[in-house]
């Protein structure tokens, strides 16, 4: 019952600005005319709004605001992203249930997503906050077959990749502050948790966690967050709807992913620096064993963060935090 209602979407989601018989939905399904009549109003049930004229067929005019596998795919443009999709209402982590996908050979494109995450993962064993419906709770997994240590491109390929969405599609200014927090006004409005399984030499699979704070009032963050987190809402006091970002970034982060894997890092980086916090300024970087004061002077090929801290070539710095 389901996958014909995935399919019937998809059909009519083929012919988005024209309408589909139901002469031709019911020989594609293989299911009566009537059939296809109570599916048609099973989705207008889900929040659909389908258009049906005598002698040209069905059309959907409009979906619904709430997300799931069908909702997404309506209006979704990519080519091959999220073609594989998992919704639930509540996971634990997208970040678990997309590696459990991978062992068991998701393809390169799944996409895992949740309303809300009762252990939403941060880096290093921290904690992500995962207000039910208020924000994008995703899981992509990706197969790109590099080098392991060129990984974390792909965490500032999708900070730019949330950034032009943000920017595009929101009143927000969002900058990045390297490697991995999406910014408004200062505060962290999205996160991005890399993580893959790899050999020696090659990355098997790679899940990316994002995490975007979307129509959070100020009572949604734990006390604890409420000075350094914030969400698109809070601070363009506009509400926005999750599904519709949720098809603007996978578009978004499809086209840099292939500009990644056609033309490696030097176009990222470039769009990466646009959004660059503290770009070319003194900042303190935090790493396993320092702590660093340096001017960020940028971002190097590999996509190391480039601190200059004297006259000399400045250092290259892989992992840590930026402080200030
Ligand atoms: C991150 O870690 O910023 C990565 C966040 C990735 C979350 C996504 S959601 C979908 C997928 N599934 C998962 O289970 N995870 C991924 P990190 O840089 O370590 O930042 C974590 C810190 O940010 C915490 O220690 C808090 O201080 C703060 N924080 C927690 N929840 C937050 C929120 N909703 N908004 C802003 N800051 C938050």
């Amino acid at each position: 019952m389901a996958s014909t209602r995935y399919r019937l979407i998809e059909l009519l989601n083929m012919n988005e600005h024209h309408y589909i018989s139901g002469q031709k939905l019911s020989e594609e399904l293989h299911i009566s005319r009537s059939a296809i009549w109570k599916h048609m109003k099973e989705l207008e049930k889900d929040g659909y709004v389908i258009e049906g004229v005598r002698r040209k067929g069905y059309r959907i005019v409009r979906s619904p605001d709430k997300v799931s596998e069908n909702t997404i795919f309506w209006g979704l443009k990519t080519q091959w992203l999220g073609k594989n999709m998992t919704h639930k209402k509540v996971m634990d982590s997208t970040q678990s249930a997309a590696h459990q996908e991978a062992l068991h050979g998701a393809p390169n494109g799944t996409v895992v997503i949740a309303d809300e995450q009762t252990w939403g993962k941060g880096r290093m064993d921290r904690q992500w906050h995962s207000a039910s419906h208020q924000g994008i709770w995703m899981s992509v997994i990706l197969r790109p077959g590099i080098p392991p240590v060129h990984a974390p491109q792909l965490t500032l390929m999708t900070a730019a990749a949330i950034a032009d969405v943000l920017a595009s599609y929101t009143d927000a200014e969002p900058s990045i502050k390297w490697p991995n927090d999406i910014l408004i006004n200062h505060k962290k409005a999205a996160g991005i948790l890399t993580e893959m399984q790899a050999e020696e030499d090659r990355v098997q699979y790679v899940v990316i966690g994002i995490g975007v704070n979307v129509n959070h009032t100020q009572g949604d963050f734990p006390a604890e967050l409420n000075e350094k987190a914030t969400s698109i809402k809070r601070e363009t006091g506009d509400h926005y709807q999750v599904k519709g970002l949720i098809q603007h970034m996978l578009l978004r982060l499809e086209q840099l992913y292939d500009t990644f894997m056609q033309s490696g890092f030097q176009p990222i980086r470039a769009k990466w620096e646009s959004y660059g916090y503290r770009l070319g300024e003194t900042i303190r970087i935090r790493t396993a064993r320092n702590v660093w004061t340096a001017v960020f002077s940028g971002i190097a090929d590999d996509g190391a963060l480039l601190a200059q801290m004297d006259d000399n070539e400045p250092k290259k710095i892989y992992s840590g935090e930026m402080e200030w």
